[in-house]
């Protein structure tokens, strides 16, 4: 078994609405080790760097202006398969569509905003984890 870590990002639409705690209590409850916190406004230059893959695609320009919009707070969870285990307990990516019993199922909706406020982010794989903790907890 590889323990692994994963980037857990609380975008500014749940710290906004005051989901912060409710949030990292699931991600706990489910058994996963909190391992670093911070609360910070991303810059546009970390924001361009995290969100490299998606440069170009039309959503790009909104996200980054949307995640640089207020407080964001970032966390490394710990845990065996908390890449996958995580992802499951965010749910799918547009939270309308998203399950019930997952954050974004649970807690989000489609405002009618130009950009998706889905409250969370979470690595999509082991290199991805790597990359962004190395962003997002580096300096
Ligand atoms: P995820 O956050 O589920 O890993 P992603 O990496 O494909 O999803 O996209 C990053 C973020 O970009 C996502 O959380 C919300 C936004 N996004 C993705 N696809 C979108 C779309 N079709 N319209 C608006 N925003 C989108
Ligand atoms: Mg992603």
């Amino acid at each position: 078994m590889t323990t692994e870590r994963t980037l857990v990002l609380v975008k500014p639409d749940g710290v906004s609405r005051g989901l912060t705690g409710a949030i990292l209590a699931r991600v706990e409850a489910k058994g996963y080790r909190l391992a670093a916190l911070e609360q910070l406004t991303p810059s546009r230059e970390l924001l361009a760097e995290h969100y490299a893959e998606h440069e170009g695609k039309p959503f790009y320009e909104p996200l980054l202006e949307f995640m640089a919009s207020g407080p964001v707070v970032a966390a490394v969870f710990e845990g065996e398969r908390v890449i996958e285990g995580f992802r499951s307990l965010a749910g799918a990516t547009d939270p309308t569509a998203a399950a019930p019993g997952t954050i974004r199922g649970d807690f989000g909706r489609d405002w009618g905003l130009k950009v998706q406020q889905n409250l969370v982010h979470g690595s999509d794989s082991p290199e991805s984890a790597a990359r962004e903790i190395g962003i997002w907890f580096s300096r």
